[in-house]
């Protein structure tokens, strides 16, 4: 594959699988890809050095997903002007209210687009229509994918 366009972290491996359906529809839609596993309160130094340099390495959408009190896409929005997606984890204690509300009330300034609790996939379609609308190829294999779906 090419270089990455999208960057997906993840706050903690356990959002691995969950994160899964991101992946397969990035892979679906041949949108290459980087993935980290770096937490905004364990490895706040990774995380900024990943999101500061993200735009330099090529990335055109960042995709984070975090659970609890899921500060990381926020962190990561504050790093970079590229866009960023949250995917917010469903959770033990609160059902992913906690994520869902820790990433989509960002205070005016620093958004974060922000997916269902879970929505994975739909971050990854989300991040493939950022990328169509300055690159022909996947406005194509997004348009046969909505067609395949009202079949
Ligand atoms: C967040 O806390 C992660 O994104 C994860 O969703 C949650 C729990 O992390 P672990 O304790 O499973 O590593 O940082």
């Amino acid at each position: 594959m090419s270089e990455p366009l999208v960057g997906v972290i993840l706050g903690s491996k356990s959002d691995l699988e969950v994160m899964q359906a991101c992946t397969q529809q990035l892979e679906e839609f041949e949108v290459p890809y980087e993935l980290l596993v770096a937490s905004a309160h364990r490895n706040p130094d990774k995380v900024h050095d990943w999101a500061g340099s993200a735009e330099q390495r090529g990335l055109r959408v960042i995709i984070a997903a975090a659970g609890k009190a899921a500060h990381l896409a926020g962190v990561v929005a504050a790093y970079t002007t590229l866009p960023v997606i949250g995917v917010p984890m469903k959770t033990s204690d609160l059902g992913g209210m906690d994520s869902l509300l820790s990433m989509v009330q960002m205070p005016g300034g620093v958004p974060v687009a922000c997916v269902a609790i879970n929505g994975s996939k739909n971050a990854a379609i989300l991040a493939t229509q950022i990328i169509a609308t300055s690159n022909s190829n996947y406005k194509e294999t997004l348009v046969t994918y909505k067609k395949d779906m009202a079949k």
